[in-house]
């Protein structure tokens, strides 16, 4: 079970931290607490491709921001350093008293897709095992829930049937509500690789145009909402052209007949899809034959499905087909869920979900039971625990009164979330334990902030998408005091008196009790079996290579696909297809909240950008946070391309940089989800996202919220780059990222020249301060210089006018030369260059102008541009952007 492969001496093999794919990453440490980092090459996923995030990680292993010590609130809200035994006994005993006084039901924890298994196993076990309380959730309730419940329900089991090599050897890929360009780049590398050398087809399905859109097969605009519609509908296409594998759905399927009874009702004929989905007949009947035509095919789906208050549904409705076509668990073809987080897989597994227990074992009273035995477990659940949304319901109305938060952002993610951070600052109880000094939640002041070892100093495993199981390896020594969070947990439940059932002497040994409670008189009986790896010892683990599961003991080499001949795990082992309720949005849009709020990510930040934003590479992509619209909206809200706007819903505002963008349909909006309280003045999204939730998987639909939107005006607008952080007077709508050299705030304000004169020479005296002031013309610059140096400069212009960020970012960017002339960098003239525009290719730094201008000069595909500039020549993720640079520089493509 080892690597063979000779390394470089230095380097160790570890997985991304990321997302879901789960790629294979060499990090090689250079011993000033960086490292170089690369791809394995060795790893069955990336075979050394990195995507632009995990290329940059380097970039994000800084200490700057880094919780190093325990730390206690003190009675002034600020915070002391405290030790470890302190902390510990603090956390331990504030548990006990609740406890004690309000039962175990009083207390919950909050969890996370990025812990990592061995983490989640035992914060799973102290919770429901021991302190007896079934209130564990985590925030894959916000990312994957409905694909679990539709999983469960249909295939009696939360198994992803496929594997990514499908994505090589499918001839159609139907990707639903998934922008996987962006969000899964390397997966979505093998789909093109595929397409170009096998010629697969591939249709987006996304009521907005994507990146991953930009040059499929087939593009699908339908209504938010309306996916079960359509595969209700491609299921009796399927059926009245004979195409349903009845040998299969004899031996293997239950609820055919219904099912289809259910689906003619809901989509008689394509009239009536296209009138549920807003679709053209004609292209519903294409992709129809399209997908009855080709048996290799594969649907994939992401969080277009999953966040829906119909989310369970909209899965079901896409196994239902693939079900009654015998099309699953083949090469080439099967249901596919892209999976979020880097360990999203890893949590279901060991139970994180409320509604289950462990090893993929719910809360059927045989199942209890064998989980309390093999625990030993003095007080095991009983019943299903609060969901996500339901818990932070029962902290805001004080029937959770303990919580401990662990690796998620609740305060910027969860939906409703001004609430949320009013619910968490009530607690009797709040516990953190996190990576970082300061993020939204850290804002609701916790008792304790527990610092935990990040990528790179922990140890461990996730599971990816395709239920392979790959290491974490530390390669980073433990900074300041933070540990491993299995190591605080096990802390804690030692001091609650556990010391026994938590005596871990590292994570190999939790990983092998977690193998073992897998195999535990499962017999077949259970999918997910790691019983090849319980008597893993640490060298075993060490060397562990990634293997997908089930890898019972008899099987080590673990399973590429299950399903293919049946063998599933309802009633009689077979597969249940489920009728589906009649499509519909959890709400509609209204005169006062005309536009449906749309949410999701983009290319090179991750989530609340505790880690991606402090890469000035990762933040030179997209820098600020922007609702895009349709410009048939934006005439029709008195909007400005260009400007701001406010969105309203019932719960909470946003003022964002409007974007006009024909891609996003009349009555919609998309807004990123990224920026939080941290970093940018007015951009929490999940504030105004609604907390209705789908009835069997609690999931939230957060693609879909009704609001209300009206221009904002600013008399100026400009930036700032400073080599320290620099804040602006709070009047001010500001975002702030990472720039090269130091940091960066783009604004716009309506304070007056002479007011942020005055500010500027407060804040750096008038030696260094060379000024350009233009009252008329309503312009302010200075900037600030030490031995010819530039530490700081703040270039403001009316607002609308380009105030020349990148250009005199670029100049920011080396802090050691020296500005040639003062007058020069005030009038935005880079001395050393032309202005590298906004970056599109983030792996190697390749800004839009040159891409333009290398078009111009002649180029006349993507692929030359790769050859002139290297730009889209690693993980490829910015190709659609350079083609779509190319269809407006108007240059024709060769092939
Ligand atoms: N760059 C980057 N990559 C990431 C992440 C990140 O933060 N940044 N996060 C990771 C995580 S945790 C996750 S969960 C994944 C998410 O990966 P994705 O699911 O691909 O990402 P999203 O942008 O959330 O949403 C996907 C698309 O769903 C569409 N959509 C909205 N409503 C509907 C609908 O009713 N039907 C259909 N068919 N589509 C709809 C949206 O327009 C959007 O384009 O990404 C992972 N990868
Ligand atoms: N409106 C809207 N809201 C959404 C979504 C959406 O599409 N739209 N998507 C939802 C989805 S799919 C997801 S997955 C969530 C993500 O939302 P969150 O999980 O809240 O987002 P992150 O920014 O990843 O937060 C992770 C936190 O854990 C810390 N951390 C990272 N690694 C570790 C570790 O190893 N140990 C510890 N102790 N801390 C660590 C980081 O510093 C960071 O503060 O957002 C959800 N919210
Ligand atoms: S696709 Fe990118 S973010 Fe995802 S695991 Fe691979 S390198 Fe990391
Ligand atoms: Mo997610």
């Amino acid at each position: 079970m080892r690597h063979d492969a000779p390394l470089a001496p230095a380097a160790t093999r570890t997985t991304c931290p990321y997302c879901g794919v789960g790629c294979g990453v060499l990090a090689t440490p250079d011993g000033l607490g960086g490292a170089t980092i690369a791809g394995d090459g060795e790893h069955p996923t990336n075979r050394g491709r990195l995507c632009s995030k995990g290329s940059a990680l380097g970039e994000t292993l800084g200490l700057g921001h880094r919780v190093l010590h325990p730390l206690k609130r003190n009675a002034a809200g600020g915070y002391d350093r405290v030790s470890w035994d302190a902390a510990l006994d603090a956390v331990a005993n504030g548990f006990r008293a609740i406890i004690d006084r309000d039962g175990p039901q009083a207390a919950a924890f909050y969890l996370s897709g990025q812990l990592l298994t061995e983490d989640y196993y035992i914060a799973n076990k102290l919770m429901k095992g021991f302190i007896g309380s079934p209130h564990v959730d985590t925030n894959s309730r916000l990312c994957m829930s409905s694909t679990v419940a539709a999983q469960r329900r249909v295939f009696g089991s939360d198994t992803v049937p496929g594997a990514y090599e499908d994505f090589d050897s499918a001839d159609l890929i139907v990707l639903v509500g998934s922008n996987t360009a962006w969000c899964h780049p390397i997966l979505f590398r093998r789909m093109q690789d595929n397409r170009r050398e096998r010629g697969a087809r591939l249709v987006v399905l996304d009521p907005r145009v994507t990146a991953t859109a930009e040059d499929a097969d087939m593009v699908m605009a339908l209504k938010p909402g309306s996916d079960a519609a359509l595969f209700a509908g491609l299921l009796v296409h399927l059926t009245d052209r004979g195409l349903v594998d009845r040998s299969y759905v004899v031996r293997h399927v239950a609820g055919f007949d219904e099912t289809l009874a259910n689906a003619r009702e809901i989509a008689p004929d394509v009239t009536s899809v296209s009138d549920a989905t807003g679709l053209p007949a004609e292209q519903i009947a294409a992709f129809y034959e399209l997908w009855a035509s080709t048996p290799h095919v594969v649907t994939a789906w992401s969080q277009g499905v999953n966040q829906s208050a119909q989310g369970t549904d909209k899965v079901a409705a896409i196994l239902n087909c693939h079900l009654a076509t015998g099309r699953i668990g083949r090469p080439g073809s099967g249901p596919f869920s892209l999976t979020g987080q880097p360990n999203a897989m890893g949590g279901r597994e060991v139970g994180g979900l409320a509604n289950m227990l462990a090893a993929h074992m719910g809360y059927a009273p045989d199942e209890i039971d064998r989980i309390r035995r093999f625990w030993q477990a003095p007080n095991i659940a009983r019943r299903e625990g609060l969901k996500a949304v339901q818990m932070l319901d029962a902290v805001a109305d004080g029937r959770i009164r303990a919580l401990w938060v662990m690796a998620t952002n609740p305060a910027v993610s969860l939906p409703n979330a001004d609430k949320v951070s009013a619910a968490l600052a009530g607690l009797d109880l709040f516990i953190v334990s996190e990576n970082v000094l300061s993020n939204d939640t850290l804002e609701a002041r916790p008792h304790y902030i527990l610092p935990a070892a990040a990528w790179g100093e922990k140890d461990g495993t996730v599971t990816n998408s395709e239920r392979r199981i790959s290491r974490q390896r530390a390669f980073l020594p433990l900074p300041g005091e933070a540990k491993p969070d299995w190591w605080i947990i096990g802390e804690v439940a030692k001091r609650l008196g556990f010391s026994e059932a938590f005596a871990y002497a590292g994570p190999h040994e939790i990983y092998a009790e977690h193998a073992a409670l897998s195999a535990f008189e499962n017999d077949g009986t259970r999918d997910f079996d790691i019983g090849a790896h319980a008597g893993l010892d640490r060298a075993g683990y060490d060397g562990l290579r990634p293997v997908q599961w089930p890898a019972p003991s008899r099987q080590p080499g673990g399973t590429d696909r299950l399903f293919g001949d049946g063998g599933f795990f309802g009633p009689e082992r077979r597969a249940q297809m489920r009728p589906l309720a009649a499509p519909k949005l959890a709400a509609q849009t209204s005169e006062d909240f005309p536009l449906l709020l749309n949410t999701g990510r983009v290319r090179d930040h991750w989530h609340s950008m505790t880690r991606t934003g402090f890469s000035p590479r990762l933040s030179a992509h997209i820098a600020e946070p922007s609702v895009s619209v349709n410009p048939a909206d934006i005439a029709r809200f008195g909007l400005a391309e260009g400007g701001f706007a406010r969105l309203a819903s019932i719960h909470g505002t946003a003022i964002l940089r409007v974007v006009a963008d024909g891609g996003v349909a009349e009555g919609a909006a998309f807004a990123p989800i990224h920026w939080s309280g941290e970093t940018a003045s007015d951009a929490r999204i999940g504030a105004l996202t609604q907390p209705l939730c789908d009835p069997f998987s609690g999931q939230p639909e957060m693609k879909a919220t009704p609001v209300s939107v009206a221009a904002v005006s600013y008399r100026f607008e400009g930036f700032v780059l400073a080599r320290k952080p620099f804040a602006l007077p709070a009047e001010s709508w500001w975002a702030r990222l990472a720039v090269q050299g130091g940091e960066g705030r783009l604004f716009a304000t309506n304070l007056s020249i002479d007011a942020i004169a005055t500010l500027m020479r407060e804040r750096f005296g008038t030696d260094e301060l060379t000024e350009l002031i233009d009252r008329d013309g309503g312009s302010y610059r200075c900037a600030v210089l030490r031995d010819g140096r530039l530490l700081a400069a703040f270039f403001l212009a009316p607002a609308g006018r380009a105030p020349l960020w990148d250009t005199v970012k670029a100049i920011f960017a080396d802090p050691t030369a020296a500005v040639e002339s003062r007058l020069a960098l005030l009038a935005g003239r880079d001395p050393g260059g032309t202005d590298p525009g906004p970056t599109v290719c983030a792996c190697f730094g390749v800004g839009l102008n040159a891409i333009r201008a290398a078009f111009e000069a002649g180029a006349a595909t993507a692929e030359e541009i790769g050859l002139q500039l290297k730009a889209g020549t690693n993980c490829g993720s910015c190709l659609p952007e350079i083609r779509r640079i190319r269809s407006q520089a108007g240059a024709s493509e060769a092939a």
